[in-house]
């Protein structure tokens, strides 16, 4: 069957919508909080600095890509406009005041308008809002503790769990917090050095034998936001995922009351007990 132009047209431009469809709804069923399968960019943002940390990106591509593009365009004039055969007299001019000011000026002030929004961002991560709630955090050789000082001091262990999905994400016990509060994160190394790291929430920070570092985070998504040890800490540095639940207040206080039966007699609760001596 022979086919006229307007009908290959409209196969084409169907067979383009039906693309177009078929991405928007593979990115849909992407899940939040994780990596997904050919993914380039950013993991969603969950955190008003990770928001910010996408817009710095994306500015700083929008710009990168333009001066790259201007820098390119004069190169191609100089090739094509004063090469020998195109240009056998050159000119012998050496100065001009104007465009020497301009190429001085020009990039400083694009350096100060990369500046500004870079410093807000630094400032924004670095200096802690009043925090609802702490979770002290220790990485071990080679799993995550986090321990609930404001919700009866319970600590507790979370462990690679070979059998769950995300597959080399999921844990036996997640870290759980409430959605919209501002979570401060204390965290330390119990042995060398581990980095707590979540990429949806915008934090990635050294975890420290003997010093205790300290970041926050505000989720405004609720659902299951993964992350993993970013420094380089032994043989199983690539099998201690960090596994953060983000739930409701109320969810949250249920949680609190069932993890502290659960972990009451948790051996390697050492934070409790210090905390329990210390009354
Ligand atoms: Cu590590």
């Amino acid at each position: 069957m022979k086919m006229s132009k307007g009908q290959i047209g409209r196969r084409l431009l169907g067979l383009a919508v039906a693309g177009v469809a078929l991405a928007a709804g593979g990115a849909a069923f992407a899940e939040l909080g994780q990596p997904r399968p050919w993914e380039y960019t950013l993991q969603e943002s969950a955190t008003p600095v990770m928001d910010n940390i996408v817009w710095f990106h994306n500015f700083l591509l929008w710009l990168i890509t333009i001066i790259t593009l201007f820098v390119l365009a004069l190169l191609i004039i100089v090739v094509v406009k004063f090469n020998a055969k195109a240009n056998p007299v050159p000119s012998k001019t050496t100065h001009n005041t104007l465009i020497e000011v301009a190429w001085t000026l020009i990039p400083v002030l694009i350096l100060v308008g990369i500046a500004v929004p870079s410093f807000r961002l630094l400032f924004q991560q670095l200096d802690i809002p009043k925090a609802d709630l702490t979770v002290k955090v220790t990485g071990k050789q080679w799993y995550w503790s986090y321990a609930y000082p404001d919700n009866g001091k319970f600590e507790f262990d979370s462990l690679l769990a070979q059998d769950k999905k995300p597959r080399l994400l999921g844990v036996d016990n997640e870290m759980v917090v409430p959605v919209n509060k501002v979570i401060r994160i204390q965290t330390t190394g119990a042995d060398v050095i581990h980095a707590f790291a979540v990429p949806a929430f915008g934090i990635k920070i050294d975890s420290i034998p003997g010093r205790l570092n300290e970041t926050w985070f505000k989720a405004t998504k609720v659902g299951m936001f993964y992350g993993q040890c970013s420094e380089l800490c032994g043989k199983d540095h690539a099998f201690m995922p960090i596994a953060v639940r983000v739930v409701s207040d109320q969810e949250f206080a249920a949680w609190v009351e069932t993890a502290k039966k659960k972990f009451a007699t948790n051996p390697a609760n050492s934070f409790a007990s210090v905390g329990a001596a210390a009354q």
